[in-house]
Formats: structure tokens, sequence, C-alpha cells
């Protein structure tokens, strides 16, 4: 965006600046704070259908994020691995729908980066709490990797660990704030990436927790 003048001439400082962070992956910081309360409104609905959980990983150990899921699709973890299933397992119900302010504001991210006609069918919802991390992994799980990832951080704010295409590669340490969308395609797709553990502390929105919505086109 363009820096604008005032009446004065005096600059003024455009509200949104898009962070490329590298080739294929930007963040929109506060993309998501114009539809803070219907946000936050929808994902106790979703909550209240499906709880978060904590899954366990097919190596046996319990993982300290807690995790939900809304859409069709829903990504789980228990002993015989990892997978996308349209069943919640704790309810045996379909997971709950996709709320339309989220399949909106998912859509109109990945639109911003440069990926319109983005339609995801599974969002994965992770709860973050003072303490908890989430290690160095890739995202490949889904059907068609050439579809981008869209995610969305809410209440505490959090360091993103960024990585390279090998789990050994240096890491880039990014903050990511309340309301910060980013949207991860192309040649960053398959980048090793990690969530630091939780400071605690408290944010207005959601107390001591970190939230993060991640939007895919699974199947
Ligand atoms: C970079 N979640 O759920 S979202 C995940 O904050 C996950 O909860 C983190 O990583 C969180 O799998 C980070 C950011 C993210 C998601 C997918 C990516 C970054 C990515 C795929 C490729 C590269
Ligand atoms: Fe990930």
């Amino acid at each position: 965006m363009m820096d604008m003048a005032d009446l004065f001439g005096h600059v003024v400082s455009p509200v949104r600046r898009d962070e490329p962070l590298c080739d294929g992956a930007v963040v929109l910081r506060g993309f998501a704070l114009a539809d803070e309360v219907a946000l936050l409104q929808a994902l106790n609905t979703v909550v209240a259908q499906a709880p978060f959980r904590h899954l366990i990983t097919p190596g046996g150990f319990r993982m300290s994020v807690g995790m939900t899921n809304t859409g069709p699709l829903g990504w789980v973890s228990d002993r015989r691995g990892y997978r996308y299933d349209p069943v919640d397992p704790l309810s045996g119900n379909p997971w709950p729908g996709l709320p339309d302010t989220f399949l909106q504001l998912a859509t109109g991210a990945a639109a911003r980066a440069g990926y319109v006609g983005f339609m995801p069918d599974a969002c994965l919802i992770n709860r973050y709490e003072p303490g908890t991390r989430l290690s160095l992994h890739q995202d490949r799980d889904e059907l068609d990797l050439a579809q981008p990832i869209v995610s969305v951080s809410l209440g505490m704010p959090a360091v993103f660990l960024f990585g390279g295409m090998l789990r050994t590669d240096a890491q880039v340490r990014v903050p990511l704030a309340h309301g910060d969308v980013v949207v991860w395609g192309g040649p960053a797709r398959l980048r090793y990436h990690g969530v630091m553990p939780l400071k605690p502390g408290y944010h207005e929105a959601l107390g001591g927790v970190r939230i993060n919505l991640t939007f895919r086109k699974a199947g």
C-alpha cells in the first residue's frame, strides 16, 4: 500500500502492512481484527460441540496443544497415524460446520495473497496454554500440496519458528499477535515450522491462552 497524506500533507501510516516472509509466505498483520467479535463467537459455538482434546501421536505421546476441528474434514492423530477424518472420534458425529465468518476470513486472506478461489474443507483449531509448544514439523497430510494454508492467530502472542526444507535448516523467529493472518503456499508450503512455548500472560480476548486456526484444502 502507498503511503497516504492527510489534508495538511502529513504522512498517514497505512492501516495494513503485508509482510512477505519469503517466496510464498506473507503475514497480513491485523487482518482478522475487523471480524474479531464474530470470530470469537463462532469459535465458542464450535468448541461447545467439539471440545479441545489432547491427541496421541503415533509414537504414543500426548500432544500438549489442545485441538479440535470445524469443517467437512478434521485433522486427527492416534496410534495408527495422522489423517483427515470427516468424523470426530470423541463424539462419533461429523465435525461442526465451518462458520461463515471463518470461511470468509480464510478466502479473503488467501485472495489477498494471490490464491483466488481457495476453498478450505478443513479448519484445525489449536489451543496453546502457558508452556505448551508445537515442535518442528511439516504439514504434508493434505492431498494437494499446491493449495495454501491460511493461519489465524488469536489471543496471547507467540513466537513462530519458520525453518527451511530440512529439519536441520536454521529457523527465523516470527512474532504472531492477536488478529495476524499468515498465508503459506508455493515454495513455502513444505517448510519446517513450529511454535515456541507460550509465555504466561493475559490477553483481553481469550485470557491466558492462544488459539490458532489453520484453514486447509485437505481432501
Ligand atoms: C508454514 N500450527 O497446525 S500455523 C499446524 O500456530 C501448525 O498453531 C501453528 O503449524 C500454530 O500445523 C502454526 C502456521 C503454519 C501452518 C502451516 C504451514 C505455518 C506453515 C505450512 C507450511 C509452512
Ligand atoms: Fe503446521
